[in-house]
């Protein structure tokens, strides 16, 4: 049972697990010599009310003095799956309510110790001043320690985190490392983390070591903000979700027939004209470049590099409403607002064409800190053979000029090699001979395939939203795939990495998105960081099984997916979240509320 306290709440009560010294969980409590309340505690303050966050830190010391019970999320329970777990029951570890968090004295670890600290400060109600430190030692708190000495060489985004009865250690090599440490640390203690108000509860990480490192440099996922538009704030919450599963891109499709998001200084008219629509009556929307800046410092605070996508030669009715001299036919078509794809195209014959292309994608370039820009290529059906590998080598070395590397949609695959090409593979078999031929050029893949990571896919047949064109995904089918051999002779060292599209012809609100998100997202997420020797779907399941009571407490909409076990016991909070299908409304403290 979770104890959850509102401001000017005036009782307190303990959790049940930490009530009855000698009621033992399966592996036996862990005795911690008593320390008494101080009379004063007990009492509280006789000036004024208590707040609520001294009420539950009184409450937390009070009982976690008394007796630790064993950690109630097991070590070897993370998602992704860690590179390797060594538990150590005997070392679980309370933390403590004056717990300090101390980082290696670098601007970067100590940003990294803000987050973990004000990931914790909410629910537990603890202060958790965080310090550098030389040599940080965690002394009964948490110590993020940067070193060159890393536990397992080479991996840039790696950490290593242990658990003893001395606090937690997190080491890495880099800032990313610590903050991957950190999603770990997150998810071993109790779900009541995720609470916004303040929760008396015993905050026990078990003990033991976790040595991890992803198994594939790119981890992403696409967000289309072109067929419906999304506000900065969804894109942030968004981003939240990758950073806990230790996803490190996020794949921004901006461009699209139905609307223009993404402002561009020198063709000012596809925003202010090509933004205002979306799928259905809806209003469209864009960002100025101090919105797509702040979605690209937001991410970089989590480890992770935005790839703007603006989609050519194709899917392109919004620029040439705008701009008609881009439109073969220097026509401009009626605005766009249905869901069909192929029949629009900016004119590969006309040097205007390149001058906006260059344009847009210098401007967007300059906007972008991450290595990447994304040139789409897919669906140009009216753009065929050598004209449309004439148009995408030339977009290819326009973006090459700008510094960046280029991505496409595996439609790119016949043009010819430039240096780093990356190709994004959607296809829902596991042969293509043109894109294996590019890799043997020199491309590296992206594997996104359609009928195992299109988040827009549909659960059931009776999912409400959402396509089947490339099939039902559920949760076993998101999971049960290997994007190291996915695609026919395409070597694993060929293979850069994941991701997981979400494209929104149907998806229209945040909870809509996360509705479609979790708890698949998830499984993409293992599929690029873990090990393969970790893969399997039964362990996944019940991994994956207690998060949804963290989804809940957070205010998270999900898919209460029957193929996973879902704890029945817990608070009610997670019931009224799985049992109707896409909540659009939270209630005060963040839980999803009950069915209108
Ligand atoms: C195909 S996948 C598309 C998108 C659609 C999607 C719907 C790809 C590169 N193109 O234009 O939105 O199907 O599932």
């Amino acid at each position: 049972m979770r104890c959850k306290y509102t401001p000017g709440a005036a009782a307190v009560s303990t959790p049940s697990t930490a009530a009855t010294p000698g009621a033992a969980g399966p592996t036996g409590p862990v005795p911690r010599p008593a320390r008494q309340p101080e009379p004063a505690e007990l009492a509280g303050p006789s000036t004024r009310e208590p707040a609520a966050a001294e009420l539950a830190q009184l409450a937390a010391r009070t009982a976690g003095d008394l007796l630790v019970s064993p950690a109630r999320v097991r070590l070897a329970d993370v998602v992704p799956a860690p590179q390797r777990v060594e538990s150590d029951p005997a070392e679980d570890w309370l933390l403590p309510a004056d717990a300090v968090v101390l980082a290696s004295d670098d601007p970067a670890a100590l940003a990294v110790a803000q987050q973990l600290a004000e990931l914790l400060r909410p629910a537990t109600g603890y202060p958790l001043p965080v310090a550098g430190a030389a040599r940080p030692a965690p002394a009964g708190g948490i110590a993020l320690v940067l070193t060159d000495d890393q536990p397992d060489g080479s991996s840039a985004e790696g950490y290593r985190l242990s658990v003893t009865r001395a606090g937690v250690t997190i080491t890495a090599g880099t800032a990313t490392g610590l903050f991957h440490g950190v999603q770990t640390l997150r998810q071993l203690l109790p779900s009541a983390i995720e609470s916004l108000t303040p929760v008396a509860e015993q905050w026990v990480l078990p003990g033991g070591t976790v040595t991890d490192r992803p198994r594939f440099p790119y981890r992403g996922a696409m967000l289309d903000v072109a067929r419906h538009f999304f506000a900065v704030e969804d894109v942030l919450r968004v981003v939240d979700h990758l950073a806990r599963y230790k996803l490190n891109h996020l794949h921004l499709h901006l461009t699209d027939d139905q609307g223009w998001r993404i402002a561009v200084d020198t063709w000012p008219r596809l925003t202010t004209t090509g933004g205002t629509t979306e799928v259905g009556d809806g209003p469209g929307g864009y960002y100025t470049k101090a919105d797509y800046r702040r979605i690209v410092s937001y991410a970089a605070a989590q480890h992770i590099t935005v790839v703007p996508e603006v989609d050519l030669p194709g899917h392109t009715n919004a620029a040439l409403v705008a701009y008609p001299e881009l439109a073969p036919d220097k026509v401009a078509p009626p605005p766009y607002t249905g869901t069909e794809v192929g029949f629009s195209y900016v004119d590969p014959a006309d040097e205007r064409t390149y001058d906006f292309v260059t344009d847009v994608l210098g401007e967007l370039a300059a906007l972008t800190p991450g290595p990447w820009l994304h040139i789409g290529g897919d669906e140009a059906f009216k753009v065929k053979g050598e004209v449309y590998t004439g148009f995408v080598e030339r977009a290819q070395r326009i973006v090459a000029d700008t510094g960046k590397t280029v991505v496409g949609w595996h439609q790119l695959a016949p043009a010819a090699h430039v240096d780093g090409r990356v190709l994004q593979w959607w296809g829902t078999t596991n042969e293509d001979p043109t894109t294996l031929d590019a890799v043997r050029r020199g491309a590296r893949l992206i594997v996104s395939p359609g009928n195992h990571s299109y988040l827009d896919m549909k659960y059931t047949a009776d999912t409400p939203i959402g396509h089947d064109w490339a099939g039902l995904i559920d949760v076993r089918k998101a999971y049960d795939w290997d994007p190291g051999t996915h695609v026919t002779d395409v070597p694993e060292s060929a293979v850069l990495g994941v991701e997981a599209p979400l494209w929104t012809e149907s998806v229209t609100s945040l909870a809509e998105i996360e509705f479609m998100l979790l708890p698949r997202l998830p499984a993409i997420a293992e599929l690029g960081w873990s090990p393969r020797a970790t893969h399997d779907w039964a362990g996944f399941r019940d991994r994956l099984a207690g998060h949804g009571q963290r989804w809940a407490t957070a205010g998270i909409t999900f898919h209460p997916a029957p193929e996973i076990p879902w704890p029945a016991d817990q608070s009610g909070t997670a019931a009224a979240s799985t049992s109707r299908p896409i909540p659009t409304q939270t209630g005060p403290d963040g839980v999803p509320a009950p069915s209108a």
